[in-house]
């Protein structure tokens, strides 16, 4: 099926060719270029066979497919090129991954050298570079973030000690010895995380940044605190992201110094559909990350993604609900940005992907009451296979009277940008064209803005 007769297929967002995909892994700004490396199971739609997809973008939203960077061709990696990150290393650019081997009970650093291009990779006679886990920590010993400071390379993993998730750290000159140098963390929630997976963590200011998608949890989770060269003591912490689908996100600095992140969103509308549409998961919008005062992370897409936006399609300045409803009235598409500031005082729903037939609808509701944004997937798809949950953040508001919001919509997956520290990632499947958008309320609204515009594609 081609991109285009797929009603599901994102448009504006990075799918890969055709088949699986998950985590974006390898993120580099390298001379001009954006790297985007990802897990990919290059023969079927499902997960397996991991290897390291790649794609380059000049902009952060046109990309370019690459030939696969990396296969499970050595005996070390054999069971799977699992995620990691690239470095810079004496001027060349390197890519530290997991080689998975023994039907994945062995799981260790790998490294695989880079030519200056960035499209040609050899991996190291000394595979794997770590070979033995210390203190007590269990074989699922995997995905790897890194820093440098003074002549040490600094290396983190996600792990765990049977008990509770840990992070441990390392250090090195010369990428290839390692010592330990202990636990960066370890979790003490034994019930929800027994594992961290894909740990991400940089420097923010005078503070740390430690993300993670633990599992069982299967939520990603981001703390901010303090590191003292050894461990890092979390003083905040919340989700990355209060949607359905949203995990083991990686984040890079690029040239202009700016901390972009990529999660990857999993399918939710069961695995026959992804199977009989031959592709399986999509990357977010690249999200610009920072902490604020109170060391809570805010995001904002990245300004870049706005040469996507289109068509004006409706447009109107303080406006009541029956006005925006008259503007939204023949509005139509599947690939759409909705950009609003409503009143924060008054409830309100925001109604998308919407086909008055079908009667399938994905609801976005601000509960002015509770403060709390709600996005409702009950009504979104007659394809009872789909996730119908409500997801639901408290929206933290500075002392403003309003509330802004961004929808990116673009076929079965819409991003929800709720204020400045708050977004949902959602996936939905409607059976019929649900292109329509409307606004609800039982009161009076008040909308200072409202825009709506089609996006371009880029496939
Ligand atoms: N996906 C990779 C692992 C990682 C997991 C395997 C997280 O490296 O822990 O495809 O989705």
């Amino acid at each position: 099926m081609s991109h285009c007769s797929d009603p599901h297929r994102p448009q504006y967002h990075f799918t890969a060719p055709q088949q699986w995909i998950n985590d974006p892994n390898g993120l580099i700004h390298w001379n001009g270029e954006y790297h985007l490396f990802y897990q990919y199971n290059p023969h079927a739609a499902y997960w397996g066979a991991m290897h390291w997809g790649h794609a380059v973008s000049r902009d952060l939203v046109h990309w370019h497919h690459l030939p696969v960077a990396l296969a499970p061709d050595k005996d070390y990696d054999k069971d799977g090129v699992f995620s990691g990150c690239a470095i810079v290393h004496d001027g060349k650019p390197v890519i530290v991954y997991t080689g998975v081997s023994a039907n994945g009970m062995q799981q260790f650093p790998c490294l695989a050298y880079a030519d200056d291009t960035l499209r040609t990779f050899h991996k190291a006679p000394e595979n794997p570079v770590i070979h033995a886990r210390p203190d007590h920590l269990v074989h699922d010993f995997r995905d790897h973030t890194m820093w440098h400071d003074g002549e040490w390379w600094y290396q983190v993993l996600g792990s765990g000690d049977g008990t509770h998730a840990v992070a441990p750290l390392f250090r090195s000159m010369d990428l290839i010895s390692w010592e330990y140098l202990g636990r960066l963390i370890q979790s003490d929630d034994a019930v929800n995380e027994q594992l961290y997976e894909c740990p991400d963590f940089f420097a923010s200011g005078a503070q740390h940044v430690f993300i993670t998608s633990p599992l069982p949890m299967r939520r990603v989770v981001y703390m901010s605190g303090d590191f003292n060269g050894r461990t890092f003591t979390p003083q905040k912490r919340d989700y990355v992201d209060h949607g359905s689908s949203f995990y083991a996100p990686q984040s890079f600095t690029d040239a202009t110094g700016r901390r972009i992140m990529f999660g990857w969103c999993q399918e939710h509308g069961g695995d026959q559909l992804s199977r009989a549409l031959g592709w399986s998961g999509v990357m977010t919008l690249p999200r610009i990350i920072a902490l604020d005062d109170a060391g809570k992370l805010t995001y904002t897409v990245a300004p870049e993604v706005t040469v996507l936006e289109d068509e004006t399609l409706a447009h109107g300045r303080d406006i009541t609900l029956a006005q925006a409803q008259t503007l939204l009235q023949h509005v139509a598409g599947d690939a759409l940005v909705i950009h609003a500031t409503v009143s924060a005082t008054t409830t309100c729903e925001f109604v998308v992907r919407y086909d008055p037939q079908s009667k399938e609808q994905t609801i976005i509701r601000w509960d002015a009451e509770y403060q709390t944004v709600i996005c409702d997937l009950s009504q979104s798809s007659l394809n009872q296979n789909c996730v119908r949950e409500q997801y639901r953040a408290p929206i933290h508001r500075d002392s403003s009277s309003t509330l802004t919001l961004s929808l990116y919509i673009d076929h079965s997956i819409i991003e929800v940008y709720a204020g400045s520290h708050t977004v949902f990632s959602l996936r939905v499947y409607p059976t019929h064209p649900a292109q329509r958008c409307t606004i609800r309320a039982q009161e009076l609204l008040h909308i200072s803005e409202l825009v709506v515009r089609s996006m371009k594609s880029i496939v």
